[in-house]
C-alpha cells in the first residue's frame, strides 16, 4: 500500500471545502491514517516547495500558502499517490479535467485549492516534513475485505 500527503491549502479552507474532498478520497476507498491543521511557516513551505524557490512566482505561492491555515492529511491505498493525482487534477485548473477537485472547485493556478505528493519518493519526502510517525497511524478500516481482489 502507498501512503501520500494531501494539504487543503488556505483558500480550500476558507471556503469550507474540507469535508468535501475528504468525503471524495474516503468514498474512493482509501484510508486517511493522519490530519491536522495547521499554520505552516515560512521554514516548512520553503522545504515543501523546495523545487520551486527560484521561480518567480514563489514569494506569491510562500504567501498564499501562509495566508491562513492548511489541512494536512496522509492518505493510504492502492497505488494511493498515482489515484490521489488524478483526483485533484491538472495543477492548472483551467486546464483540470471536470470531475476532478481543481476541475470542479478551482479557476486560478495561483488559488488551487488542494496539494498532493506526485512520486512515491515526494510522498515520503512530504510525509517526513509535516508529520511526526507516531501522527500516522496503522489501523484497519471494515471495508478492506471488500475493497481489494
Ligand atoms: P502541483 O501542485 O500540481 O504539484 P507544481 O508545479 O509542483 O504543481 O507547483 C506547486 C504549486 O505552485 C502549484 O500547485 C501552484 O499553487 C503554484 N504554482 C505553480 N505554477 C504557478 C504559476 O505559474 N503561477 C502561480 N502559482 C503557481
Amino acid at each position: 500500500m502507498d501512503r501520500t500527503f494531501v494539504m487543503v491549502k488556505p483558500d480550500g479552507v476558507q471556503r469550507g471545502l474540507i469535508g468535501e474532498f475528504i468525503s471524495r478520497f474516503e468514498a474512493k476507498g482509501l484510508k486517511l491514517v493522519g490530519a491536522k491543521l495547521e499554520r505552516l511557516s515560512k521554514e516548512r513551505v520553503i522545504e515543501q516547495y523546495r523545487e520551486h524557490l527560484e521561480k518567480p512566482f514563489f514569494p506569491g505561492l510562500a504567501s498564499y500558502i501562509m495566508s491562513g491555515p492548511c489541512f494536512l492529511m496522509a492518505w493510504e491505498g492502492k497505488d494511493a499517490v498515482a489515484v490521489v493525482r488524478r483526483m485533484i487534477g491538472a495543477t492548472n485548473p483551467a486546464e483540470a479535467a471536470p470531475g476532478s477537485i481543481r476541475g470542479d472547485f478551482a479557476l486560478d493556478i495561483g488559488r488551487n485549492v488542494i496539494h498532493a505528493s506526485d512520486s512515491p519518493e515526494s510522498a515520503a519526502r512530504e510525509l517526513g516534513i509535516h508529520f511526526a510517525p507516531d501522527e500516522l497511524i496503522d489501523y484497519s478500516r471494515i471495508d478492506e475485505s471488500v475493497l481489494y481482489e
